[in-house]
């Protein structure tokens, strides 16, 4: 072959660019972990009640930025608190060094810190495997499966969000108030009329077909009438769940579900503890029923093959030790013939994220998901931009390549300094709900 002066030059400007290429790409693959940054966070959090007492003022999460080698950043989220800022800083001791694309190397020395924190980091080196080979995390998983995940109602009785106790709460640190300043306009929700409302509302504004009711608040009557109320707002057509978080005594849990036999009842969630006890009010009332309480760990599943107190496994990558795990679960639930769901307790977009790609990867998930999302404060959220819609009762798995959503350094700076400001270092509904309560106690019904 013969060539002239130029087509050399432009011949050896396409070697050099190839072999540029060549670098780039193999740069581009080096995932090695060089650093993390765990950031704990504090968003503000609406009075919701529950059988642990009041919400707020704020919720704690722990955001993860896992920095690789070619400059890629995995971002993941995961439960809140003091011990699992910990957990994760404890956790940079197994993973620094390692690649990203062998987060299962570290996954049985990460899950002795905890699950939740393996969780996470699990989700960032995810997110940045993704980022990095261009892919949306569900691809990576063998996904997706479905594009659009559906979402329930969930319904908790709750406080005006500018009730005088709750205002004078001296770890409040932000601007507000009451009336237009108040957190948010959902209002006073402690009667069976007012959580129909609430339940219309919302059906309204996001489109929810199937309404969850938090339970195990006040008198079990009272929470049966609530949940009889959203059925007549929806005319018996809408599936309802309620989940009285243990509270119940077998007694109660069973002369509740002849009253609620007659509502088109999904499920019946945890509304007692412990296996054997679920067990009972199963064999005895005849209901489907579903846990995010007695079986929680991989470690529950021996027991429950014996004691059989449910039929639906609400999952959540956070307990059970990663999205890999829920989609073990998957496999595991369709052998014993239980479906999946989703549990929730509050997160923000990247958590929110996470859980649609969860469920475009684990088809054992035939229920729809829970998500305290929709108690977020619009503008809250440490995403980029606005908080993730919901329409018509679901949510659209992300298209961009890894998680699906960016992180907004000045949010989460802002959320970061509130965690600071306001003192919390975990989770304590009791405190807040003894104040506006003298001498509440979980107790049971
Ligand atoms: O957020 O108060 C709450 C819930 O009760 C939460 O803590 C539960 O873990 O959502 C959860 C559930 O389904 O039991
Ligand atoms: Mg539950």
């Amino acid at each position: 072959m013969n060539l002239d002066r130029r087509q050399w030059l432009a011949l050896a400007a396409a070697a050099v660019a190839g072999q540029f290429n060549a670098r780039a790409h193999a740069a581009a693959s080096d995932l090695t972990i060089t650093r993390i940054k765990i950031t704990p966070i504090a968003l503000p959090d609406p009075p919701l009640l529950a059988a642990s007492g009041c919400h707020g003022p704020y919720f704690l999460r722990n955001i993860i930025e896992l920095s690789t080698a070619d400059g890629v950043v995995g971002i993941g989220e995961t439960r809140g608190g003091l011990h699992l800022t910990k957990a994760l800083e404890k956790a940079k001791g197994l993973v620094l060094g390692k690649s990203a694309f062998a987060y299962r190397q570290f996954a049985r020395q990460a899950k002795t810190i905890t699950n939740d924190a393996y969780a996470g980091l699990e989700l960032a080196c995810l997110d940045a495997i993704g980022r990095a080979t261009k892919r949306r995390l569900s691809e990576l998983l063998g996904g997706p499966i479905r594009e659009q995940i559906p979402f329930a109602s969930y319904l908790f009785f709750r406080y005006n969000a500018d009730h005088p106790v709750i205002l004078d709460d001296a770890r409040i640190v932000d601007g507000r108030g009451k009336g237009d300043a108040a957190l948010d306009q959902w209002g006073d929700v402690r009667t069976p009329e007012s959580m129909a409302e609430l339940a219309w509302r919302f059906h309204q504004k996001f489109g929810f077909k199937v309404h969850k009711l938090k339970a195990g608040v006040f008198e079990p009557q009272l929470e049966i009438a609530a949940l009889r109320a959203i059925n007549e707002r929806f005319d018996g057509k809408h599936p309802l769940r309620i989940d009285p978080n243990a509270r119940w005594s077998v007694d109660t849990a069973l002369k509740m579900a002849k009253q609620i036999e007659d509502m088109p009842i999904e499920y019946y969630e945890d509304p007692v503890g412990g296996q054997s006890a679920m067990g009972e009010v199963r064999t005895k009332c005849g209901l489907t029923m579903s846990t995010n309480m007695c079986v929680t760990r991989f470690e529950h599943i021996a027991e429950a093959i014996r004691t059989k107190p449910i039929d639906v496994v609400l999952c959540d990558h956070h307990g059970w030790g990663g999205i890999t795990a829920c989609q073990a679960l998957g496999t595991i639930a369709d052998k014993l013939g239980w479906a999946l769901s989703q549990h929730s307790n509050n997160h923000g977009g990247v958590t929110m994220a996470a859980m649609l790609h969860v469920a475009a990867v684990t088809p054992q998930i035939t229920f729809d998901s829970d998500t305290h999302y929709p108690h977020l404060i619009e503008g809250a959220d440490i995403i980029e931009g606005t908080n993730l819609p919901i329409r018509g009762g679901q949510m659209k798995l992300p298209k961009q390549h890894g998680v699906g959503v960016n992180l907004d350094a000045d949010k989460v700076a802002r959320a970061h300094e509130t965690y600071r400001r306001c003192g919390m270092k975990q989770r304590d509904d009791g405190s807040l709900m003894r104040r506006l309560a003298p001498g509440w106690k979980r107790s049971q019904f």
